[in-house]
């Protein structure tokens, strides 16, 4: 402890040029910060080092978002010295939670997606394998939501104003990145006709180190950002001509392209600085791979044994035109060999079925921007057509028929013609990777079945599935010590890596003491929650009510909707006096909502609306209470996901490709209420379906619904409760004065056709709900499914999911000496 006291006081002076004395709790958790990092670098070098040694296969996962959070608490976990840094800090008069809030989270990503990759990371760190995260360090991350009037106003996130203690810059090692320009032709020594690419601009990108480190293993991982960087310090035309200004707005110009995180989530927004943000992190990313395979190899043909790259969706999938380029343009390989190397290289993890998050680039943008990669993507395209039409023809292809076979050209080509000839980057990323996964068993059969049919029929191994899962040492070690300490109490600590551990508690929820036990854990961190709100919002909670949340992006699919419906629905049966059973209950919602999707915003502001009528409302605000959490974020996720009890996981079934709130949820004991989608339905099996809140029409009866003929009017004219809340929600009831201000609400669920079936699951989810209410009234069985819950959900942990990415998509081992746990 005297150490890193010494060595917390000693970065106060030197490094970040303060008085010790002036105690800045800035300063000291800047210090602290960089005396961890201090501990962690060693050990960063040594893994890197053992890397070449052993001559490892690496595994580079390239993701344009990663949602790592808040670094302090998680890192002085894995190094096992949080206690250490506890007294160490109150010793110099600080306490470690007040530092710890010092931190901006770092919010590099929208949402699942940006956090499953974080989640990846830590797992890879704390297995062993040789894992690189790759992505962009942008200036500005998702940005800070704050709700005014009831609606969603979004301000910049300016997280680095402050530094990063965690990052190491690299401002030595650049890597050139192009774009636009020509390509001319030549023909080789062979005959052979070859290109080269003469690019108009280039841009330079910058390495930002930040450690990753495994669970008390020594093995630390590298998050490698990128950081665009002007080639031009400034014009000296520009310069001698007096026009300064002129002079540096170009290096304004090229530093622009990693300055913002795109908030979009599932809409793509195809714009030509987001391609440009793909291109310049994919071959940043290629380059950096290959010159370190390059230390130890000649041949191009080893680049399957010794990398595997997996696609983090479809964002980063122009780098299978990157590297055909590398190979054809500068290592003169065949095509064929160089595609071989693609194909035995890439992997692609697609996130989504909803065909608006697809990501397509138009042609003219691409032939401006990268001229030789539209041809080779012509290129790749024109092969595999001939590939489809040999496998259509053939006997093999058993369901495949020939006749049909301009169609499925039509459907499967890279190329798609309208309403703008683009680029399919799905269809690319299949062609190129040699497996694609969906991330739940229901996604991955609904992408085999429906959305990528015809490339199940051509290549029937190809796709597979690798449910997601989430690292237990933020998601319950760190994040809810309270309920670590007590299952630690009583089977050791060894679930942290090896979450099947917990089944050892199934026989604890027979205890009564023990569930006592448990219950106090819950009313801690209850409690914790409560001080926050108040400290946040100045609103006080009552702990004695159920704590009922729904915390995710803003998303008509997600059904923020239903969720409302039923408070309204709760808020009027307990003022016409018709709920005297009513469980009291405080019900949470928090997310953001892309700026740009008026839908999701307009949502918010119902939900604001909702609850500043309900909690105004003395008839109703002890039983029931409504709070909308803003500016959801990873580090509010771990407060508010240890102090929930029930889960709100209501997609429209089929929708929800995984979820992974509802894996975080249901291993910190809350109860699920929940439709047959996504990752719930393995928690519902392996947990035990009657241990969850299960509602609604499953994905092929909605299908069947919608063939017959859905009609929301029905529903609506034939249930009262349902139409009293619609005609409030569209009335003024919620906005006084603002007669219509829910209407387009309204009218998209009963005019517009209702895509996401709110209206058909209404009634069931009122019934799950009120079963919910009973339940929690009998504390005893309530907790004894809590335990249960969270017992269950070993298979849910990222150390399963990268454990069988390694296996069976990267043939990864993890290194010698670290597979079981403790490093050399
Ligand atoms: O919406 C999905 C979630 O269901 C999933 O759990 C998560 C991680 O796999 O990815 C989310 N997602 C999908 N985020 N962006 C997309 C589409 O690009």
């Amino acid at each position: 402890m005297e150490g890193l006291k010494k060595d917390v006081i000693r970065h106060v002076v030197s490094s970040l040029g303060s008085d010790y004395a002036s105690k800045s709790a800035y300063n000291y958790y800047n210090a602290l910060a960089l005396a961890v990092r201090d501990r962690l670098i060693d050990n960063w070098i040594k893994t890197q080092r053992s890397y070449y040694d052993e001559k490892a296969k690496r595994v580079y996962y390239l993701s344009l978002e990663y949602l790592p959070g808040k670094s302090l608490m998680n890192n002085l976990h894995c190094l096992g010295i949080y206690e250490t840094a506890r007294k160490a800090m109150s010793d110099l008069g600080f306490s470690l939670e007040d530092l710890a809030e010092q931190e901006w989270d770092a919010g590099l990503g929208n949402g699942g997606l940006g956090r499953l990759a974080s989640c990846f990371l830590d797992s890879m760190a704390t297995l062993g394998i040789p894992g690189y995260g790759y992505g962009i360090r942008y200036d500005y991350g998702i940005f800070h939501q704050v709700i005014e009037d009831g609606k969603q106003v979004e301000q910049a996130d300016n997280w680095m104003r402050v530094g990063n203690p965690w990052a190491y810059e690299r401002g030595q090692h650049l890597f050139p990145v192009r774009f636009f320009g020509e390509v001319k032709n030549w023909t080789d020594e062979y005959g052979r006709l070859r290109h080269t690419w003469t690019a108009g601009d280039t841009v330079l990108a910058m390495p930002c180190d930040m450690l990753v480190p495994g669970w008390d293993n020594h093995h630390v991982i590298n998050m490698r950002l990128w950081s665009a960087r002007s080639d031009v310090e400034f014009d000296l035309d520009f310069f001698n001509t007096g026009n300064y200004l002129g002079a540096v707005e170009e290096k304004i110009f090229d530093e622009k392209i990693s300055k913002v995180l795109y908030p979009s989530d599932q809409i793509e927004e195809g714009r030509e600085l987001r391609l440009k943000q793909q291109y310049f992190f994919v071959t940043a990313t290629i380059q950096d791979i290959l010159r370190r395979f390059r230390k130890k190899h000649q041949d191009m043909t080893e680049l399957p044994q010794s990398v595997a790259i997996q696609l983090n969706d479809t964002h980063p999938a122009i780098a299978i035109a990157e590297l055909m380029r590398i190979l054809l343009d500068e290592d003169l390989l065949d095509w064929e060999v160089a595609w071989d190397i693609c194909v035995s290289t890439f992997a692609y993890t697609n996130h989504t079925i909803l065909p608006e998050a697809l990501e397509t680039w138009p042609v003219s943008l691409l032939e401006r921007m990268l001229p030789r990669h539209m041809q080779i993507i012509y290129e790749i395209n024109a092969r595999f057509l001939r590939e489809v039409e040999r496998v259509a023809r053939s006997e093999d292809c058993g369901q495949l028929c020939h006749r049909d076979l301009d169609h499925l050209k039509q459907r499967v080509s890279l190329i798609q013609e309208r309403p703008i000839k683009s680029v399919r980057m799905a269809h690319l990323a299949i062609i190129g990777s040699h497996s694609v996964n969906g991330v739940a068993a229901l996604h991955t059969e609904l992408l085999k079945a429906r959305v990528f049919d015809d490339f199940q029929r051509l290549y029937p191994q190809k796709i597979n599935n690798k449910t997601n899962g989430v690292t237990p040492r933020r998601w319950l070690w760190s994040a809810n010590q309270p309920l670590s300490r007590l299952i630690a109490s009583h089977i050791g600590t060894g679930f942290v890596r090896n979450l099947d551990e917990l089944t050892q508690l199934e026989p604890l929820a027979a205890d009564p003491a023990f569930r006592e036990a448990w219950r106090a854990a819950k009313l801690e961190n209850k409690q914790r929650l409560q001080a926050y709100i108040k400290r946040k919002l100045m609103r006080e909670l009552h702990t004695e009510h159920l704590f009922d949340v729904h915390i995710k992006r803003i998303h008509e699919y997600k059904r923020q909707v239903l969720n409302l419906l039923h408070v309204v629905t709760a808020y009027n049966r307990l003022r016409h006096g018709q709920a005297a059973d009513f469980t009291p209950r405080t019900v949470f919602f928090g997310g953001k909502a892309a700026p740009s999707y008026f839908m999701a915003k307009r949502i918010i502001h119902a939900i604001n609306a909702v609850a500043a009528t309900v909690n105004a409302d003395s008839r109703v605000n002890d039983k029931l209470q409504v709070v909308y959490l803003p500016n959801y974020c990873v580090s509010q996720a771990e407060r508010v996901i240890p102090a929930t009890e029930l889960s709100e996981q209501i997609s429209t079934a089929g929708m929800e490709a995984s979820g992974t709130g509802n894996m975080k949820f249901a291993l910190n004991g809350a109860l699920t209420i929940g439709t047959w989608d996504g990752a719930t339905i393995e928690m519902a099996q392996a947990i035990g379906p009657e241990l969850l809140f299960i509602f609604g029409m499953r994905e092929d009866e909605l299908v069947s619904l919608r063939q017959h003929g859905y009609n929301p009017m029905l529903y609506y004219h034939g249930d009262e409760e349902l139409r009293e809340a619609l005609d409030m929600l569209r009335s003024d009831a919620f906005s006084p004065g603002q007669h219509g201000l829910f209407a387009p609400l309204v009218d998209n669920l009963l005019h517009g056709g209702d895509r996401f079936f709110v209206l058909a699951d209404y009634r069931q989810y009122l019934g799950a709900q009120q079963d919910v209410g009973r339940l929690y009234l009998d504390q005893e069985e309530w907790t004894r499914r809590s335990i249960l819950n969270a017992a269950r959900m070993g298979f849910f942990s990222s150390d399963r999911a990268i454990s069988q990415y390694a296996r069976e998509i990267w043939d990864v081992a993890p290194m010698a000496g670290l597979q079981n746990g403790k490093g050399a």
